[in-house]
């Protein structure tokens, strides 16, 4: 496979060091939810870590900038306390995460702070550890879940005594939720339960393995979403046999949750060598 290599200047990031947030105007009164920009404009804002998010309330009413979600309450990460108009309030974000909030006096007011890792770009074509990412076409495999979400796979060559690393992509999708299993030769080198990609994509690292075989990959869907209930094909499994990157995949199943069951009890029965 040849690698094609993205050439990336600093001037190709988007900057995320500092980011102003408004509330709508009238959003004091409920109908701002029903529209497209929402109640706070943006109402999804990329922050790097280390950046700063100011609240400016050019609205009439005052409003509260409350980390949390109203169904939950504050979540304690910042919160503004009333904010009348013609004020702001700032926040520096410290650790990287998907922070929902909303306003403590007008509920329906809700917001998203994405804080990711200075220099971390939504939609370029590298990651952060520099591995190159391929078209579609060059993905280690492709599946596809039922409502269309194609699911891709980029691995590293599986190498005895190293890890492998595994880059997966749910294509055009949001706040993705899903766990993810590696085995080679049955014996389990990754499993990662509850991992939530803000933008669709995300890296996994293996355990040190004990072969260079090819391993087998399952991913199991969670919903999309960052608060309950979840939505989209949750449980649906995406499974990627024999991974090698060369060579693509020899086969990739979409599985109902039934047989995932029968697998679980199959295990059980497993007998367990002792030493
Ligand atoms: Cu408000």
């Amino acid at each position: 496979m040849v690698a094609g290599l993205v050439a990336l200047t600093p001037a190709a990031f988007a900057d995320h060091s500092e980011v102003t947030i408004t509330p709508a105007p009238g959003s004091g009164a409920p109908g701002c939810e029903e529209t497209a920009e929402g109640c706070y404009i943006p109402k999804e804002a990329t922050v790097d870590v280390g950046g700063k998010v100011i609240f400016s309330n050019t609205d009439t009413a005052a409003h509260t900038f409350t980390a949390g979600t109203a169904a939950d309450g504050p979540s304690g990460v910042f919160d503004s306390s009333l904010v009348i108009a013609g004020s702001s309030y700032e926040w520096t974000a410290t650790t990287v995460g998907d922070f929902p909030y909303y306003c403590m006096v007008h509920p329906w007011m809700k917001g998203l702070i994405v804080v990711q890792e200075a220099g971390a770009e939504e939609h370029d074509d590298e990651h952060d550890d520099g591995m190159t990412e391929e078209h579609m076409d060059d993905a280690s495999a492709t599946g596809m879940l039922s409502d269309g979400t194609e699911v891709s796979v980029w691995t590293s060559t599986p190498t005895s005594g190293e890890k492998m690393e595994i880059s997966v992509e749910f294509h055009g999708a949001e706040h993705v939720n899903h766990d993810i299993m590696v085995t080679q030769n049955s014996e389990e080198v990754l499993n990662d339960i509850g991992a939530h990609h803000h933008d669709g994509k995300g890296m996994h690292t293996t355990a040190p393995l004990s072969s260079s075989d090819p391993v087998e990959i399952t991913i199991t869907f969670q919903g999309y979403g960052i608060d309950d209930p979840k939505t989209g094909p949750i449980g649906e499994v995406v499974v990627f046999s024999n991974v090698v990157p060369e060579f693509g995949t020899i086969a990739m199943m979409i599985l109902a949750v039934a047989i995932i069951s029968i697998v679980a009890v199959t295990a059980k029965l497993r007998v367990i060598p002792r030493f």
